[in-house]
């Protein structure tokens, strides 16, 4: 069984690969993820200059998931840049990803422009839905502000590229955001980014679980698995075939990323579980789609990705 994918001209020999932020922060995290079953990597998402973040706790594994207010730490771009350099010199088979995650529209050109000018050749991913850094809302929920930053990016920009979207809930949000995406080159949409802003009490003192912005997080694991297929599959049925999707959300084990692929994914991303359990979760994952298309009879993700069945 061949769980070989490909965005554009980038090859893969595996669909899965982490979420942004998750163990990818440090060179040895991005190392191990390479070293691991994985099929790529991206990066943690990155500012023009290093950012410590928001006060810890600021991560809680839950029941069901995990809630975040990370608050954007990273080593800064350069640091990122560098490991992807290195990294595609050392492993030219393997393209990775690189995030990038600017606080205003002036930052996130500056480092388009960077990238732009640097030998960078894999994919970047402009992350439109950073729910934690208190004072700046989600561009991916304003879009208007999307459809500028995109028109100011696509500019100049030339290398393969893709963002990183929230979880809308409308039928007419997937409408006009479609209508912005298809407007620009984009070989990807990463759907979706954590539920923003979500609230976990602890029944023991009854305090908030993390500390920033009064306990408010990002939600993410299987609670977010209904709403990650749903934008998966929504996007799939509006945006122009060449704009493949990454699917992102709630994914626990072989079924949950063979779901997303029938929703339509190329590529399937995995946060919390990663977080939780370390890079050997991709071997599991790995296995255990691998029988779910053995029990289906399928030879190749292609067999059946997108190809969601609906009750007529
Ligand atoms: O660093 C974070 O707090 C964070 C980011 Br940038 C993001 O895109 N999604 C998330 O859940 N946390």
């Amino acid at each position: 069984t061949d769980l070989h994918t490909s965005i554009d001209k980038f090859q893969f020999n595996n669909v899965f690969m982490n979420a942004s932020g998750v163990r990818c922060y440090t060179k040895d995290e991005l190392d191990e993820l390479a070293q691991s079953d994985a099929g790529t990597l991206v990066t943690k998402s990155a500012t023009q200059t290093k950012r410590l973040g928001n006060p810890s706790p600021r991560y809680a594994p839950l029941e069901l998931g995990s809630i975040n207010s990370m608050g954007l730490p990273n080593e800064g771009l350069e640091y990122y840049l560098d490991y992807a350099l290195d990294f595609q010199k050392a492993h030219p088979e393997k393209p990775i990803f690189l995030s990038v995650a600017g606080l205003s529209m002036e930052e996130n050109l500056a480092m388009a422009h960077t990238i732009e000018n640097s030998d960078f050749n894999g994919l970047v991913e402009f992350n439109l839905s950073c729910p934690n850094v208190p004072g700046k809302p989600q561009t991916g929920y304003d879009f208007d502000r999307t459809q500028e930053v995109l028109t100011n990016l696509f500019d100049f920009f030339t290398k393969p590229a893709g963002v990183k979207l929230p979880p809308y809930f409308d039928l007419a949000q997937f409408d006009q955001m479609a209508t912005i995406l298809n407007q620009f080159p984009l070989k990807f949409v990463n759907s979706i980014n954590s539920l923003g802003n979500g609230l976990m009490i602890d029944p023991e003192t009854d305090t908030a679980l993390i500390k920033p912005k009064g306990g408010f997080g990002g939600i993410g694991g299987a609670y977010a698995k209904p709403i990650a297929l749903a934008n998966v599959r929504a996007f799939a049925q509006r945006l122009d075939p060449k704009i493949q999707l990454i699917g992102t959300g709630g994914v626990t084990n072989g079924r949950d990323a063979y779901d997303l692929i029938l929703a339509g994914a190329s590529l399937v991303q995995v946060g919390t579980l990663l977080q939780e359990e370390g890079t050997v979760a991709f071997t599991r994952l790995t296995r255990e789609l691998r029988a779910v298309m053995q029990t289906k009879g399928y030879n190749a993700i292609s067999d059946f990705r997108g190809q969601l069945k609906v009750l007529s």
